[in-house]
């Protein structure tokens, strides 16, 4: 993998970059839609292709080890093949849904012991065994086994799991050196900074994470519940210690103000499940303002459904159309939302990136910020 920085904003610390790997290329700031179990919901990969145009995807190891399993997978030859995305994938290690999602989870300096919420049955994930599932998952961007605490959390609790956070990186690290990539492309490893919403800890865990030397480095741990100045907070001071050169990746991140916001402390890649989630609730997000499309406000609107047109549904449909869809429980509703959001997200980063590049990003967001925190 290589990264490139092509510019600065001269008044924030917003970075323009280009990331390239064995699956192409992508353009920094950079939003990844969240495919969780090999399909990102309500969107073929033709549209994120054609008319998103997304370069990268997520998945998550929790979910395909579950579901369909690695053997299916390795027997397809990865998840590139099985799900035919020929552009580039990044796998989350199950750090995060073993704590949110299974019914019922221990966590021991081993690994985690959890309940899966698809059977009840029972499974472990350990550092190493979550490196081997994302050698066959066969993503080009694999992420550490780490604990992403709650919030809020207790100091001494925050400062014993990100010592095992730390203590489960190396065993990560040590344990990938013996497992060569599978399917002739290269996977890149991100280890990921937590240290919950202390600021000695999050520093102590950034200048740990940079000391691994990795190609890029996450963050995690945030956008848990905390208000939301606390977040920038610690994306600042974490920011400041992770490597200039390395791509920053902060996780599970965001409403578009929040994308906005740690694009100017200097974040480069982001991803979460708002735009496709709530697309499927009939909330739209818009330069202007958030859209409850469900609204009888909207039954008799007939103006497309954004006009800034960012993705052919904007201009094809109509609010009152979507609306109608919406209230007779169609699932075109969730589609065509989603896509609509999905296509505003990366035209937000899109738009992020020019205005980097231009040296005008901090007014320019500034100006965004204001006009988006509405309800239209
Ligand atoms: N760790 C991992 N994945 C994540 C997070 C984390 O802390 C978050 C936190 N917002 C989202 N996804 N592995």
């Amino acid at each position: 993998m290589k990264f490139e920085l092509k510019g600065n904003d001269p008044q924030s610390k917003a970075r323009a970059g280009v990331l390239t790997t064995d699956h192409g290329v992508i353009e920094t700031p950079i939003f990844m839609p969240v495919g969780t179990v090999g399909s990102v919901k309500g969107v073929h990969q033709r549209e994120l292709k054609n008319d998103i145009n997304a370069d990268v995807i997520l998945g998550n190891t929790y979910h395909l080890y579950l579901r369909p399993q690695t053997e299916i997978l390795e027997q397809a030859g990865g998840l590139h093949k099985f799900i035919n995305w020929d552009r580039n994938i990044l796998t989350d290690s199950g750090g995060y849904q073993v704590y949110s999602l299974s019914a019922n989870r221990k966590i021991k300096e081993e690994g985690v012991k959890f309940k899966s919420h698809i059977d009840g049955s029972y499974h472990t994930f350990t550092p190493e065994n979550v490196m081997e599932i994302q050698r066959i998952i066969g993503a080009d961007i694999i992420m550490a086994f780490d604990e992403c605490t709650p919030y809020p959390c207790d100091y001494n609790y925050a400062k014993r799991s990100m010592h095992m956070t730390h203590r489960w990186l190396d065993r990560c690290i040590n344990h990938l050196e013996k497992l060569p990539f599978k399917y002739g492309y290269e996977q890149s490893f991100f280890p990921i900074v937590q240290g919950s919403t202390y600021k000695d800890l999050r520093k102590q865990s950034a200048e740990y994470i940079a000391n691994a030397g990795a190609v890029g480095n996450a963050i995690g741990g945030l956008s848990v519940g905390e208000p939301a100045d606390e977040m920038y907070a610690m994306t600042e001071v974490v920011c400041d210690i992770l490597p200039e050169d390395k791509p920053r990746y902060l996780m599970g991140v965001g409403t578009p103000i929040n994308i906005l916001e740690n694009i100017a402390l200097g974040v480069d890649m982001f991803d979460c499940v708002m735009p496709t989630r709530n697309a499927r609730n009939g909330m739209l997000f818009t330069a202007h303002g958030t859209i409850n499309i469900k609204n009888k406000k909207w039954e008799a609107d007939f103006s497309p459904l954004d006009e800034m047109a960012m993705t052919y549904v904007d201009t094809e449909y109509s609010k009152a159309y979507l609306r109608h869809l919406f209230s007779v429980n169609e699932r075109l509703a969730m589609q065509i939302a989603t896509i609509h959001n999905l296509g505003f997200y990366l035209w937000l980063v899109r738009e992020s990136r020019k205005h980097i590049l231009a040296g005008d990003f901090r007014t320019w967001k500034d100006m965004m910020v204001k006009q988006m925190d509405k309800r239209l």
